[in-house]
């Protein structure tokens, strides 16, 4: 027989008599899968000042071998994202990325295209007002989708900084038809089998006006192009107070949810550690994603299903893997919570109108202490009990400061 730990046993038995099928809840778990960034592994950070990180990772290689680490870390963060040109691989050999990710226990994820560092998106990429700088963004978008075949991957996440500063600046009609335009011609060269994710964000670097700027637009424009083109929803990426968990719910049931970048901000996108500011945010959109995957409803259920969880976070001043793996971690809590939430009890309390017996279920399983449950898992799924303290002793750190000592900085990204 198992032997399991006493704090384990307990809140198996009080799970238990709530209904809660525990082995379910553990299975469910097994097979979580958070994606990390590439980006997260460099130096970048706040729009002022990318503080270098001792070890931090410069080349792509470097980048895949942290996420790998932290893979081997928590056993749920099976693949890494990555943005292109930040990633292009020194020889240019995509198949070889893709091969050398999978050789570390990873595989590549979302492709992510740069529109928005160059000079010539000044005034922006697919909402400029030249043709020219239209069909190169236009032209990268489809290079991009080329990656997504040589590396196996199945999204291409598109974020936009285009937008004005200034009223009168441009045409806000004539800049929503050019994206429209533009965004039906990368549709149209997307794999097989490969979905659009389009993220949205209320403003920055444009303050004027934003040519994403909500998730409705985003949902509008998904909506014309075509059932593989779905919202991204960044939870740096609203306006104070707005309830992510209803545009959770709302995207879910109209099947355009497509991913996360998981994050956490306090004013605006600041791309903090997720679940950090406000976990209790975290736990509710989880609790909106468990209850469509755990219920029958279409297209609920099967959207539910296929969301990519990303985290999208620019560390800058706390370090890279052990933040990462941090992040990963609060995911994992978050879900955890949700899926001992008592949905037969919940639904109950909601139909009988029971306002604060329904707030109250809720409640019970976001303060539940789920940490026994969580080492319980870890155990059967041979990674550490506590990854980060494991992390921090297998002297993975040490040796990347001594290998590849501190890269040097500017301002914003790497
Ligand atoms: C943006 C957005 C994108 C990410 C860049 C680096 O704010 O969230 O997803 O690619 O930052
Ligand atoms: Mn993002
Ligand atoms: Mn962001």
């Amino acid at each position: 027989m198992t032997k399991y730990s006493p704090s384990y046993e307990l809140l198996a038995e009080s799970l238990l008599a709530q209904g809660i099928d525990i082995e379910a809840v553990k299975a469910a778990l097994k097979t979580q899968a958070v994606e990390t960034p590439s980006w997260g592994y460099a130096n970048s950070g706040t729009r002022f000042k990318a503080f270098a990180w001792p070890g931090a990772a410069v080349t792509t290689r470097q980048k895949i071998d942290d996420a790998a680490v932290v893979h081997k870390m928590t056993g749920i963060a099976p693949s890494v994202a990555i943005h292109i040109p930040w990633d292009k691989p020194e020889d240019g050999d995509y198949v070889a990325m893709r091969e050398y990710a999978e050789e570390k226990g990873v595989r590549i994820g979302a492709v992510n295209p740069n529109v928005f560092q160059d000079d010539e998106y000044r005034l922006g990429s697919f909402g400029n007002p030249s043709k020219d700088v239209q069909s190169r963004a236009l032209e990268h978008m489809l290079e991009c989708c080329d990656i997504m075949l040589r590396t196996g991957s199945d999204l291409l996440s598109l974020w936009f900084a285009d937008g004005t500063n200034y009223a009168g600046q441009d045409s806000l009609r004539g800049r929503k038809r050019r994206f429209e335009d533009n965004l039906r011609q990368v549709y149209a060269h997307l794999p097989e089998n490969g979905r659009l994710l389009l993220e949205y964000k209320l403003f920055e670097p444009a303050f004027y006006s934003t040519d994403v700027p909500d998730w409705g637009t985003s949902y509008a424009f998904c909506l014309k192009l075509g059932e593989r083109a779905q919202v991204l929803v960044d939870l740096g990426h609203h306006a104070q107070g707005v309830n992510i968990e209803q545009i959770v719910a709302f995207l879910l049931d109209e099947g355009r949810l497509g991913g996360f970048h998981f994050n956490n901000r306090k004013y605006a996108d600041d791309d903090l550690m997720v679940g950090t500011v406000n976990p209790f945010e975290l736990f509710l959109i989880y609790c909106e994603l468990t209850a469509a995957a755990l219920g029958e409803a279409e297209p609920g259920h099967t959207t539910a299903r296929k969301v990519a969880y990303m985290i999208d976070q620019s560390h800058n001043i706390e370090g890279k893997i052990a933040p990462m793996i941090f992040s990963v971690l609060n995911c994992q809590d978050a879900y955890a919570k949700s899926l001992i939430v008592p949905q037969g009890r919940l639904a109950e309390a909601q139909l009988a109108g029971d306002v604060l017996a329904a707030h109250r279920i809720l409640v019970e399983a976001f303060r539940t202490d789920v940490r026994p449950l969580l080492a319980q898992v870890r155990s059967e799924m041979g990674v550490p009990i506590d990854p980060l303290v494991t992390y921090y002793s297998i002297g993975y750190e040490e040796q990347i400061r001594k290998e590849r000592g501190v890269a040097s900085t500017s301002g914003g990204y790497q």
